[in-house]
């Protein structure tokens, strides 16, 4: 038989009771679960808005008003999900004891419980690690993102609301709990250090992403990809190399092609820059959360349509001079072709649009996801 310390070595796998650190608590694991569970709702809502705005349902409109509205739940989405890393990381690091639980599976109702656990930290894991890739625009997948990342969205959200009923009395009495009687003697984190910490790391991720979309939080934005650089002070999504467009962009036989129930108009550069101009301040709001504000100028998307006796509940299909790719068209819903602040953008900060900002022409419409924002204008087409 062995003596001293190694005699407390069971002889048999590690189960949940041999984990008596502290941090292994409920009164841990339930705070950390809130914060994340308020993190993942935001995320939620902002994402199901964000789809919706994309590909509406007959029975969703998506205001033009306030004109940063996607700006600011679009950030959200993306700064939540980041929030999400350490608060998820610390709430597995809580939990884990949980792992070697005996007997693994009790009952039914227990199994159950367990899947879906097991389910909850996949989906959830999968969620934050290609929500982070998509904003890096890294792409190690054969997937596409949108639908994908949507899809297991539904599965979080299923699996927090079980796993919340079925841990609701733990949970309430945890948090009736206090956190930590007195301070640790043995100089070991406590826990009330430890949800220091993990709130400390959540507002350092916060911190590092958010100047993509708050200028003046740049400076401390380490990890913002595209926070302001780029042509004439906004970052470019897509250049006119990979969109395929620098010649057909540069053509001097360019026509802007609108076309509505009163015909077909051809516009050259010249003929657009007789009709009346405006100028508009307006954030291009990309869905992977970075945004920046600029000076557009150029022709109201509703005079073009006026010229073709467009009716006022038209929506208007965009196209673009690109010919292949996702993002080359675009849909105009009727609150945004109609407008005052929409525009067939020409000008950004004074100047013609830099070719990789949509030169010859653009739309900028107020409170639109970025990818909706077409570069490199063809036609307008009003749908019958
Ligand atoms: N034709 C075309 N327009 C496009 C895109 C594209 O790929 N093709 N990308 C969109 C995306 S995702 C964004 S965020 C904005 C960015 O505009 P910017 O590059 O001028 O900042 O352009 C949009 N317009
Ligand atoms: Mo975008």
């Amino acid at each position: 038989m062995a003596t001293g310390p190694l005699a407390r070595i069971p002889r048999r796998p590690p189960r949940e009771e041999d984990f008596r650190g502290r941090l292994h608590d409920p009164r841990l694991s339930a705070r950390l679960g809130v914060a994340l569970g308020v993190a993942f709702g935001v995320a939620f809502v902002t994402g199901l808005l964000s789809h919706l705005v994309q590909q509406p349902p007959w029975w969703f409109t998506w205001p033009a008003r306030p004109v940063s509205l996607y700006r600011v739940t679009q950030g959200l989405h993306v700064v939540a999900g980041t929030v999400a890393v350490p608060l998820l990381v610390a709430k597995l690091y809580a939990v884990y004891p949980k792992l070697f639980t005996w007997p693994p599976v009790r009952s039914l109702p227990h199994a159950i419980e367990r899947v879906c656990v097991l389910l909850l930290v996949a989906s959830a894991f999968f969620e934050l690690a290609t929500g982070l890739l998509n904003i890096a625009q890294v792409y190690p997948w054969a997937f596409f993102f949108p639908s994908a990342h949507f899809a297991a969205a539904f599965v979080v959200t299923g699996a927090i609301l079980v796993h919340v009923a079925v841990k609701l009395p733990v949970i309430r009495q945890a948090l009736g709990e206090r956190v930590e009687e007195g301070e640790p003697a043995d100089g070991r984190p406590g826990r009330r250090a430890f949800l220091v910490g993990t709130g400390a790391a959540a507002v350092a991720a916060f911190l590092a992403t958010a100047g993509q979309t708050i200028p003046a939080l740049r400076v401390v934005s380490v990890l913002a990809p595209r926070s302001g650089e780029g042509p004439q002070g906004v970052p470019v999504n897509k250049s006119a190399v990979s969109a395929g467009v620098v010649q057909a962009a540069q053509d001097l036989g360019y026509r802007l092609v609108v076309r509505g129930p009163g015909g077909e108009l051809r516009l050259s550069l010249a003929q657009l820059a007789e009709l009346p101009q405006h100028e508009v301040v307006l954030p291009i709001a990309c869905v992977e959360g970075w945004s920046a504000t600029g000076r557009w100028g150029g022709v109201r998307v509703r005079d073009l349509l006026d010229l073709v006796a467009a009716p006022p509940d038209a929506h208007v299909a965009v196209e673009s001079l690109q010919e292949r790719g996702l993002y080359r068209a675009s849909v105009l819903p009727p609150q945004h072709a109609r407008d005052p602040l929409t525009l067939l953008a020409l000008r950004l900060g004074g100047e013609p649009l830099d070719l990789d900002h949509g030169h010859p022409c653009r739309i900028i419409a107020p409170s639109r996801p970025g990818v909706l924002q077409t570069k490199w204008v063809a036609s307008l087409s009003v749908q019958s």
